[in-house]
């Protein structure tokens, strides 16, 4: 645990409580303004619009301050208004704020978006809507003229800048409720209520999961697993998944966020939306529709990885692929997968005809800088920069083939001093009497993992294999293994690497390099690399 730096207080780490990790809402700059105002609006009966975004935290910050306002205020007036993502794009627009007036609205209140909308702002001032905004974005030069703007990158006295659009959203609802009078018990059950949502934002969001944000994710994890005061609508999702064990960070990140990301990717985000509004009977369908739309999503990656690997050339450092046909939602899913399969760097990118530009997607294993190598072509490209952990550019086609050279240069000239091996970033090297259950137990404690808390990676040095065969699908399956660590067995799990079966023989000593995952009463080792022992 030292390693991780977290050698003063882990107790606290351990078990955080509301107590040591919560921020006062209150010290949100503007924070008694909006207040006020929503408050004003619940008291003259007053039309409220949500307008969110189509990513997962985007949908979850909606459903959150929805549901606080027409179930827990009782305040019917409230509707949700999510951007299509290929037909608006990401944020408030001003035509956005035409139809909700047109439509009688007397408030609009923005989640996870409008840090940025200074000229949306200045119009809704003009055709007379009121407008808050509520965002976790940084802010441009000005920050927008609305009746309040509750952000933390813009309060001074706020520490923790890394809560995601739901954390903020979930802040000012709990704010809301002491100003409301919630008793203690009220105020219990509905923060319960609303955490899981808050979680499963803040997880996909890609937020490091350190301070509020660990709370967040921790708290929920356990009153989920109790299942009460959990939203009626997210069991249903659950036990339609069909998670059996305990639920863990590493369910949100495989299995329910992809499916909420879905609906705003493949169609539209209230495909989404109405799998978390619904319960019951009613809920099934929905349920059924954003399966569906989460494989077609899945198999959409899969082409187009595959062409990737087709197209890329070999004979560079810079493995580039792309064209008319890519989406450009997958091309940064390629380039991650690229550059974690060959431990190169990768552009991946879509081509529009109609514009004529080229929007790339860019990695690079993690010794390698991205942004160096965008520095030499960086007068050819019309903007670059950095979203959601991975770099972007735009380019023009007429100068994109230029620009790719100049990248592939710069790889060529510096690739070689490296290699291309993978480096592994290891935590510690485990030895064979350390490996009890008890052990690995208190390794699991450091979980929930995500951004800003990596899963830690291990190494056993001289494992033999005791035994190795191919489990799952045809032509999609896993290695499973059996080790033998100086006489301590215990399996390991490879996935999607069934493809080398053949470079393994029973009886063969290799050092296993791992991160470990635990069931009731079993754990095992998810094998990150295996790499055949040296002689020395
Ligand atoms: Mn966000």
């Amino acid at each position: 645990m030292c390693i991780r730096g977290i050698c003063d207080d882990h107790d606290d780490f351990f078990s955080p409580t509301f107590r040591q990790y919560w921020i006062t809402p209150s010290l949100l700059s503007d924070f008694d303004l909006w207040v006020d105002r929503i408050i004003a609006a619940i008291e003259r009966g007053e039309k409220i619009a949500i307008f969110g975004d189509y990513d997962v935290d985007g949908v979850t910050s909606s459903w959150l301050l929805y549901v606080f306002i027409r179930n827990m205020c009782k305040h019917p007036q409230v509707t949700i208004r999510l951007p299509n993502r290929l037909e608006d794009g990401y944020g408030i627009k001003s035509y956005h704020l035409d139809e909700m007036k047109a439509a009688g609205i007397d408030l609009v209140i923005t989640v996870d978006n409008g840090i940025t909308s200074v000229q949306e702002a200045l119009h809704a001032k003009e055709i007379w809507l009121d407008m808050v905004i509520t965002d976790h974005h940084k802010q441009l030069d000005e920050i927008p003229q609305a009746i309040a703007v509750i952000n933390p990158q813009t309060s001074p006295d706020y520490e923790f800048k890394g809560i995601c659009g739901v954390g903020v959203a979930f802040k000012v609802a709990v704010g809301m409720m002491k100003k409301l009078w919630f008793s203690d018990k009220r105020m219990q059950q509905a923060t319960r209520y609303l955490l899981p949502m808050v979680a499963i934002g803040t997880v996909a969001d890609c937020v490091p999961l350190v301070g509020e944000n660990r709370l967040f994710v921790k708290q929920w994890l356990e009153y989920l697993n109790t299942r009460q005061w959990v939203p009626e609508s997210l069991l249903g999702f659950i036990d339609h998944i069909g998670i059996k064990q305990e639920i863990d960070s590493f369910h949100i990140w495989y299995m329910i966020w992809p499916r909420i990301n879905a609906g705003g990717r493949m169609v539209s985000p209230y495909d989404s939306l109405w799998t978390l509004l619904h319960h019951g009977e009613s809920q099934k369908k929905h349920l059924e529709n954003i399966d569906n739309l989460n494989t077609q999503r899945r198999q959409i990656q899969e082409k187009m990885f595959k062409q990737a690997e087709d197209q890329v050339n070999h004979d560079h450092y810079l493995l580039i692929s792309g064209g008319e046909d890519f989406h450009e939602w997958v091309v940064g899913i390629v380039s991650g997968r690229l550059t974690e399969r060959y431990h190169k760097p990768s552009l991946v990118y879509k081509h529009n005809a109609e514009t004529g530009m080229i929007v790339a997607s860019l990695r690079g294993p993690s010794y390698f800088s991205v942004i160096e190598m965008l520095y030499c072509a960086r007068s050819l490209l019309d903007r670059y920069g950095w979203h959601k952990q991975a770099w972007w550019l735009t380019v023009h086609k007429d100068k994109f083939e230029e620009a790719c050279a100049l990248m592939q240069g710069y790889c060529d000239g510096i690739m070689p001093q490296w290699g291309h091996e993978r480096e592994s970033q290891i935590d510690t090297i485990i030895l064979p009497h350390e490996m009890t259950y008890q052990s690995m137990q208190s390794v699991m404690k450091l979980a929930p993992f995500g951004m800003g808390n990596a899963e830690p990676v291990f190494a056993w040095p001289d494992v033999m294999i005791a035994s190795v065969r191919k489990v799952g699908k045809r032509g999609n399956g896993h290695l499973k293994f059996t080790l033998n660590y100086d006489g301590v067995i215990f399996d390991a799990m490879w996935w999607s690497k069934w493809i080398r079966l053949t470079d393994f023989e029973v009886g063969q000593t290799w050092t296993l390099i791992g991160k470990l995952k635990s069931e009731p009463g079993n754990w095992y080792v998810v094998v990150e690399d295996i790499i055949l022992k040296l002689e020395s």
